[in-house]
């Protein structure tokens, strides 16, 4: 349709860089980290916001991964040593395709907590020491607006 012909030519013009950049301090207790973007019709049909640990690939403490696919789910994960762990999956879809978005992720001593636009949505629990996290990546069909960090203790 033309809303989503408008959005793919805006795209084209825009060019999405996927965003990585250091945390400065590293994770801690009590830090919330604050995504705003927007999703977009084009450029794949997922997204993912990857905390890894060490500026390389093969280290990813928590990859949240939303997937508009087979009626949207959300892949969690962690990889260590460049192999992936079980996943945990959450059969809902809490953003919707070309809707801007609010993602939060409160680290706590035992989980990361997930809010979507001021709800909970779901927690994740460490699998590595989450201080060993410094760098975050975002990746995908996102559009990022705003990336913010703010120490809640
Ligand atoms: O598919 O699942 C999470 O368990 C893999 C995907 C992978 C992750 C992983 O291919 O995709 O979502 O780094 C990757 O390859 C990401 C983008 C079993």
């Amino acid at each position: 349709n033309s809303e989503k012909q408008r959005r793919c030519d805006l795209l084209k013009v825009t060019e999405v860089i996927p965003f990585s950049g250091k945390i400065q301090g590293g994770l801690q207790d009590g830090l919330k980290i604050t995504v705003n973007g927007t999703v977009l019709y084009c450029n794949g049909t997922r997204f993912a916001v990857n905390f890894h640990s060490g500026y390389s690939d093969s280290d990813i403490a928590f990859h949240f991964n939303p997937r508009f696919e087979e009626g949207g789910y959300v892949v969690c994960n962690t990889k260590q040593n460049g192999r992936w762990g079980p996943e945990e999956r959450k059969m809902h879809m809490p953003f919707q395709m070309g809707n801007p978005f609010e993602l939060c992720f409160l680290v706590d001593s035992w989980d990361f907590k997930v809010m979507v636009n001021g709800n909970h949505f779901m927690q994740y629990s460490h699998r590595v020491p989450f201080h060993r996290v410094d760098t975050l990546s975002i990746t995908g069909a996102v559009q990022l607006s705003y990336i913010g960090f703010q120490n809640t203790r």
